[in-house]
């Protein structure tokens, strides 16, 4: 692009800013499809606003601007979004403006290494920080050897895991340490405790709880009037920082991700990869590759390989 079209184009948003100047800053905090609740940046209550025709879908965490009648005129450009492919694989926005994904896993529904490698590839494409939070803790017993071995692995990795139960409250705090003044989302299989976490932050119940209410909305496919909604939603917590609690999502599917990248959730594989002989290596069938070499002498390796294998073939 020309300097001068540049220039052009920096003028012409100027404009737009300075039209906009008075409507007041906002953030969305839910996105429900024909109403946006929004909060403003000088009042602590949340009202609900229209959205003008030519605004791209919201999302909870997006930065907007609210003209004096309530219409959402303006979406302020976003640091990140977290995407996830909806079910009719079309590409959605889920949350905007985050700085750490809380990767929710629990004992049961129990975890798989795949998915939470799904989930990392994400974040990281999506330029977001990843944690590991496992819940339930309370559940945990002589059957979970496995589930705590993975976890030790991922940490190994320098992957930070938290150990909670929204149930007993154990963990809760270093749980509400960890992202301090930040903006988190809970991503996760349904039925992990997402909203019973959000919960067990506030000390009382503004999060829905239970599977049912999602699944209810996605027969209907609508909702129902009310504001039970399978929307992402945005909650400050008391004192600070804010979660955005997102639907379970079943299986978590990266098509849309481009092959080259998934190894960016791989950053133990895309150490060894600086040692692969070509720059374009895929890891699966070239010469003087140094991932396939390591795998046949270390199991973790393997494991690992697997895991990025089936993301591979699944795109
Ligand atoms: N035992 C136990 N059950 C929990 C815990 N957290 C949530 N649950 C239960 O798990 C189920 C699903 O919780 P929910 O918060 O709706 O999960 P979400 O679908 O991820 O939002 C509910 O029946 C919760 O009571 C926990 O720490 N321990
Ligand atoms: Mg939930
Ligand atoms: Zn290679």
């Amino acid at each position: 692009m020309s300097k001068r079209k540049l220039s052009e184009r920096q003028q012409s948003r100027v404009l737009q800013q300075q039209s906009k100047s008075r409507d007041q800053p906002g953030l969305v905090i839910v996105n429900y499809g024909r109403r946006v609740e929004v909060l403003l940046n000088d009042r602590d209550l949340t009202t609900e606003c229209t959205v003008r025709a030519n605004i791209a879908p919201l999302v909870a965490g997006d930065r907007v601007r609210v003209s004096e009648t309530g219409a959402i005129s303006a979406l302020m450009e976003r640091d990140n979004v977290l995407l996830r492919p909806d079910s009719r694989n079309r590409l959605k926005p889920v949350a905007a403006n985050i700085d750490t994904v809380f990767i929710v896993i629990a004992p049961v529904p129990s975890a798989h290494a795949n998915l939470i490698d799904r989930y990392l590839v994400a974040a990281a494409l999506c330029n977001m920080q990843a944690v590991l939070v496992l819940n339930k803790i309370d559940l945990l017993g002589p059957q979970s050897s496995d589930l705590i071995a993975m976890l030790a692995g991922y940490e190994k990795r320098g992957i930070d895991v938290l150990r909670v139960s929204s149930q007993n409250g154990s963990g809760v705090d270093t749980f509400r340490a960890a992202f301090g003044n930040g903006t988190g989302v809970l991503v996760g299989q349904s039925g992990v405790g997402k909203s019973s976490l959000i919960n067990a932050l506030h000390a009382r119940e503004v999060a829905e709880v239970g599977a049912l209410s999602e699944r209810g909305n996605e027969l209907s496919g609508k909702s129902k009037g009310t504001h039970t909604t399978t929307a992402a939603r945005l909650f400050h917590l008391p004192g600070s920082g804010a979660l955005v609690d997102s639907p379970g999502i079943r299986e978590f599917q990266l098509w849309h991700v481009d092959p080259a990248d998934v190894i960016a959730g791989f950053p133990d594989l895309a150490e060894l990869a600086e040692g692969c002989r070509f720059r374009d290596c895929t890891h699966t069938a070239e010469k003087e590759c140094a991932v396939q070499k390591a795998r046949k002498n270390d199991a973790q390796v393997e494991q690992r390989w697997q895991s990025y294998s089936r993301i591979l073939s699944s795109l």
